[in-house]
C-alpha cells in the first residue's frame, strides 16, 4: 500500500504562505532535490525544446547516481546558504520518476524529476497554484509537493491550495510540424516570430515558470510551454491582477521566462540580449519608468553535459531581497554586472545541478516573502 511520505521541513514551526513578487525579502522557500531524476523519453513538446546539436538528442533513461549526488550536494549547499540568511527551506518528496505513467489518452515510459519547483508551483499572495504543465513527463510532478501543501494547509488557515485543470495532453495539443529533428534554427526563429509554437490551442496549458510576479501584474511568456488559452485561464483565475502576455522572438526554443527576463527590484529588469522584448511590449514598462537593461553575457559557451537549458541560465538568479542576489558561482560576468548595480552577490556553485532542471530560480519556489500587494504599473 502507498503511504503518504512525510514532508522534509526546514523546521516544525507553523508555516505561513504569502508572496506577491520576485524581490521582496524572502523568508521561506522550497528548494528542489535531484533524487531519481530522469532523462525523459521522447514526446512532442519535449523534443521541440532539444536543439538539433544537443547531446540530449535521442537519449533517455535514469541519470547516473554520481550526477545526482553531485547535484544534491550543490542543492543542499544552496539551501544552507539561504538558511544562513534567515530563510526557512523545505524540500519536495520525490516519487518514482522511473515508473511508466499513463492517462486514458497516452502512455509515457517515465517521468522527469523534482529539482525545479518553480516550473510547477506558482505562489501568488496566499495561494499556491499547481500549473497544468505542458510535458507529459511532468504530468504527475505536483505529487512531490503535496506533502508540503498539506502541511501548509494545516498550518495556515488562510492558505489556498489550488490546481489548474489537468490538460489531456493528447496528440491534439501538439503541432506535428515540430516532430522533425531537422527543423533548423532559421525556421524555428521564423515560427517563433509568428508565434507558431509546438503547443496548440486545444486546451489551456502553462508551466509556472512562464509567469513572473510584479505585485498586481503577472507577466507571462507565450511560447512552447504556455499557450494563449493558458494565459487566458490565468487571467480569469486572478481577476484582481493584470495578466500581460509577452514573447521573445529571438528565442528559437522558448520555454520558461526565467532565463530571458529577470526582474531585480522595483524599476529594474535584466533582459537576455539575444531574446529582446519587442519595442511595442517595452512600452508597458517604460511608461512606468522601469528600466530594461541587457543582461551580461554568460561565462560559458555551452551548457554542462546532458542539460536541456541554454547557457543563459546565467541570468536565472534568485533574489533574497532587493539588494541581495544568488548567482551561479562561475558566472563572473553576471556577478560583475550585479556588483556594479550595487547589489550584494552571493556566489552559489550550481552547474552540477543544471542538468536536473535549471539554475537558482528554477530550483526554488516561494512560500513566504515579506511585503504586500503593490501596483507598480498604475
Ligand atoms: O534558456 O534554456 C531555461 C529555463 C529553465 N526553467 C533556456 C531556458
Amino acid at each position: 500500500m502507498f503511504e503518504t511520505p512525510k514532508p522534509v521541513l526546514g523546521n516544525d514551526k507553523p508555516a505561513v504562505v504569502k508572496s506577491w513578487d520576485e524581490w521582496s525579502p524572502l523568508k521561506h522557500v522550497i528548494v528542489g532535490v535531484a533524487d531519481g531524476g530522469m532523462i525523459p523519453p521522447g514526446e512532442p513538446a519535449l523534443d521541440a525544446k532539444v536543439p538539433e546539436d544537443s547531446d540530449m538528442k535521442g537519449q533517455w533513461g535514469p541519470r547516473s547516481q554520481e550526477s545526482a549526488d553531485k547535484a544534491n550536494e550543490q542543492l543542499d549547499n544552496f539551501a544552507k546558504v539561504l538558511e544562513s540568511r534567515g530563510v526557512r527551506v523545505d524540500r519536495p518528496t520525490p516519487i518514482d520518476f522511473s515508473a511508466p505513467v499513463s492517462t486514458p489518452d497516452w502512455e509515457n515510459p517515465s517521468s522527469f524529476g523534482c529539482m525545479p519547483p518553480r516550473d510547477v508551483i506558482l505562489t501568488v499572495g496566499k495561494e499556491m497554484l499547481e500549473a497544468t504543465m505542458s510535458y507529459r513527463c511532468r504530468f504527475f510532478e505536483y505529487l512531490c509537493y503535496r506533502p508540503l501543501m498539506q502541511k501548509y494547509f494545516e498550518d495556515d488557515p488562510h492558505f489556498r491550495h489550488t490546481a489548474a485543470p489537468k490538460p489531456r495532453m493528447s496528440d491534439a495539443s501538439y503541432r506535428p510540424d515540430y516532430l522533425s529533428d531537422q527543423i533548423g534554427v532559421e525556421k524555428r526563429l521564423k515560427w517563433t516570430a509568428e508565434k507558431f509554437f509546438v503547443t496548440t490551442e486545444e486546451e489551456p496549458m502553462f508551466d509556472a515558470a512562464d509567469v513572473l510576479r510584479f505585485g498586481k501584474d503577472l507577466i507571462v511568456q507565450h511560447g512552447f510551454t504556455t499557450n494563449l488559452k493558458g494565459i487566458d485561464w490565468l487571467r480569469r483565475h486572478y481577476p484582481d491582477h493584470r495578466v500581460t502576455a509577452v514573447n521573445f522572438p529571438g528565442d528559437p526554443y522558448p520555454i520558461h521566462i526565467d532565463a530571458t527576463f529577470t526582474p531585480i527590484r522595483p524599476g529594474l529588469i535584466i533582459n537576455n540580449p539575444e531574446r529582446r522584448l519587442p519595442d511595442e511590449q517595452r512600452e508597458f514598462f517604460h511608461r512606468n519608468d522601469w528600466e530594461i537593461v541587457d543582461a551580461a553575457r554568460p561565462a560559458h559557451n555551452t551548457p554542462p553535459p546532458l542539460c536541456y537549458s541554454s547557457v543563459w541560465l546565467s541570468m536565472n538568479v534568485l533574489m533574497v531581497d532587493e539588494k541581495t542576489v544568488c548567482v551561479e558561482a562561475s558566472e563572473v560576468n553576471q556577478m560583475e554586472q550585479f556588483d556594479k548595480m550595487g547589489l550584494e552577490v552571493l556566489p552559489i556553485p550550481f552547474r552540477d545541478a543544471y542538468a536536473f532542471g535549471g539554475a537558482l530560480h528554477c530550483a526554488t519556489t516561494d512560500v513566504f516573502r515579506e511585503g504586500d500587494l503593490v501596483d507598480y504599473f498604475p
